[in-house]
């Protein structure tokens, strides 16, 4: 009887920042990130046995040149030498635009295969191989708070998500269209043309190891300026890559100022950014209400959802 393998991730929205490969073949990164797998948001992906390979995203069919290596290495990593797979993947927000889909998107894929393959979804060996289709895939597969370390083939569990009940994360979506140039294809620019690189990756593992301290006691105003500081060193080696990296839109940096001065004001509230011109937000749940109130005042045309730290992967599979 042929089998359904069903899996669901969240995003993983990085405090501190992965962004440039130590070893390009294996996927590890060069810095250490520290993640919060997102509530609320999710990809959602249906895995069957097939005759060729197929993949299917929000009802498009994807090209395989993106997914062949992947589909490659877990048909040898799971004992499926000769088999394809047809996948049906939906993601419930914008897909490749600074949101994180492709870590949701591959930590789903690699769980749903797993599962299709007969074995049991264990965190560990699902991340090592989320991480063969994108690095920040090793982090949703845990709920909470995630570390994938340099050099990592995996992630691992920091806070579970019941940790910090009072966090919240306000999306700024800015633009809502697909991203320019890929995060895989911009870490790699950066690391090749940017002057700055290697003291981004020099200045990394003291933020990651300050920044895991600040979390374990809950502290916004240790945690706070870590955040921000890891985002634009990062940005830091995209402005200065060769052809500039450019991912900021006008809203965005509107939004950076206005949080500056919401800060001064009172607000706990402190940004990153991905390879996209969204804004991210951390701050306390009671914070969150008033905090869109003033950015939707004072920075017109921007989107926001709010979430807070969601479950790790989930994923099983049934008779068809
Ligand atoms: C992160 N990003 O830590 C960083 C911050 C974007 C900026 O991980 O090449 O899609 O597939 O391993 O995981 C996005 O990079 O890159 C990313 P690949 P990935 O969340």
């Amino acid at each position: 009887m042929s089998r359904i393998a069903h899996a669901v991730a969240g995003p993983s929205l990085a405090l501190i920042k992965y962004w440039g490969k130590a070893s390009r073949a294996g996927n590890t990164p060069a810095t250490g990130s520290l993640a919060v797998t997102l509530s609320g948001l999710e990809s959602r992906t249906q895995a069957r046995l097939a005759n060729a390979d197929r993949i299917e995203v929000n009802g498009q069919l994807q090209p395989l040149e993106r997914f062949a290596p992947f589909l490659e290495s877990l048909r040898t990593e799971l004992d499926l030498t000769g088999a394809h797979f047809s996948v049906e993947s939906v993601n419930n927000f914008p897909t490749a635009a600074g949101l994180a889909s492709s870590s949701s998107g591959f930590a789903a894929l690699a769980g749903a295969l797993t599962v299709l393959a007969g074995r049991e979804p264990e965190p560990a060996l699902v991340s090592r191989l989320a991480r063969l289709g994108s690095g920040s895939a090793t982090r949703p597969v845990y709920g909470g708070f995630t570390v994938f370390d340099a050099g990592a083939e995996a992630a691992v569990p920091e806070q579970d998500e019941a940790f910090w009940p009072d966090f919240r994360v306000v999306l700024a979506v800015v633009r809502e269209g697909a991203k320019p140039v890929s995060s895989r294809v911009g870490m790699e620019s950066s690391r090749l043309t940017s002057p700055y690189y290697q003291a981004w990756v020099d200045s990394s593992p003291a933020v990651l190891s300050a920044a895991r301290a600040a979390l374990a006691v809950r502290d916004w105003s240790k945690l706070g300026p870590l955040i921000r500081q890891s985002y634009l060193r990062m940005f830091s080696t995209m402005f200065t890559a060769e052809p500039p990296l450019i991912y900021w839109q006008p809203e965005s940096l509107a939004l950076i100022q206005t949080l500056d001065s919401l800060r001064s004001e009172g607000f706990d509230a402190w940004e990153t950014m991905d390879a996209g011109p969204q804004v991210k937000i951390f701050c306390p749940a009671d914070q969150a209400g008033r905090l869109v109130a003033e950015l939707e005042w004072k920075v017109p045309g921007v989107r926001f959802l709010v979430a807070a730290p969601g479950p790790g992967l989930r994923a099983w599979s049934e008779p068809e």
